[in-house]
């Protein structure tokens, strides 16, 4: 039946299937993502073969076989009942532990990343911010903000930005463990590459962290996955996960062209200034 089904497919179709629609994991995070979803589709079928068999079990065998029957009438059924009532809280806690677990694992944070990268989502692009230097594991990834400096993890920035008509490019070294730091100056935002299956909300007026280790060398595609306004479908970005060595080269052709910063470019101090967004104002009138 599935090679019936699978026949009539192209190549890329019946990859795409096998998949069961999920792009090819290109992260060490990825498989956890993957396992739940597949999982979860097994669960989801596996019900549905038992409940489509008693429909159809019911259905034939307790047909009605000529024109003045009256079947007999039954009330309460207490086994049955328990049981319909307990086997789907049960399915909920299965489905509950798996998506916790799987959660866990895709909001790890190992202490030293092997590299930061803060990133910046604004209506309606990126900019990439990437560390020169000695990395301090120990910054919080703050901006300035009620008088306490900034906390960046390193002394020293090259950035790359996309514009109105230019999506960006964030360039990434493979099988590094990446510390992405979100930072948005206006609206709420989510950082996602499919390939990665991951993604978090770049929130404003907080920093949201998120690491991911790419595994594979490519060419993948990366958006912003939350409705942030009018352009917000044109808020693409590319990714191009690279040898260490082609990383660092790249790192220094984004500083011969002058892309340097001594502090990440993130919007301005604006992150910080919106009404209700500091725990410790009351907010602005304007
Ligand atoms: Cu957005």
């Amino acid at each position: 039946m599935t090679m019936l089904v699978l026949a009539g497919c192209s190549e890329a179709d019946t990859h795409q299937i096998k998949n069961l629609a999920m792009p090819d994991r290109a992260s060490a995070q990825g498989p956890y993502t993957y396992e739940l979803w597949k999982w979860a589709w097994v669960a989801a079928m596996a019900t549905g073969i038992i409940v489509w068999g008693l429909i159809f079990y019911a259905v034939v065998k307790f047909r009605r076989r000529s024109d003045d029957e009256v079947p007999r009438q039954t009330r309460y059924n207490l086994p049955l009942e328990v049981f319909y009532t307990i086997a789907p809280v049960l399915m909920c806690v299965v489905f509950f532990f798996h998506t916790v677990r799987v959660q866990d694992e895709m909001t790890k944070m190992v202490p030293d990343p092997d590299l930061t990268i803060e990133v910046m989502g604004q209506q309606w692009t990126w900019t990439f911010n990437h560390g020169i230097g000695e990395q301090n594991t120990d910054a919080t990834g703050e901006p300035a903000a009620n008088g306490e400096p900034a906390d960046f993890a390193y002394d020293e920035y090259v950035y790359t930005s996309g514009t109105a008509r230019d999506i960006p490019t964030l360039v990434l070294p493979v099988d590094e463990t990446i510390q992405f730091n979100l930072h948005s100056p206006d609206v709420i935002h989510s950082f996602g590459v499919p390939a990665f299956l991951t993604k978090l909300d770049v929130i404003p007026g907080r920093v949201n962290k998120l690491q991911v280790t790419p595994t594979v060398e490519g060419t993948y595609a990366g958006k912003c996955y939350e409705l942030c306004g009018v352009s917000h479908s044109r808020m693409l970005f590319n990714v191009e996960v690279v040898s260490q060595a082609d990383y660092e080269a790249y790192l220094a052709d984004l500083a011969e062209q002058g892309n340097t910063s001594q502090l990440p470019v993130l919007g301005g101090s604006f992150v910080n200034e919106q009404a209700g967004l500091d725990a410790n104002s009351e907010g602005h009138s304007e």
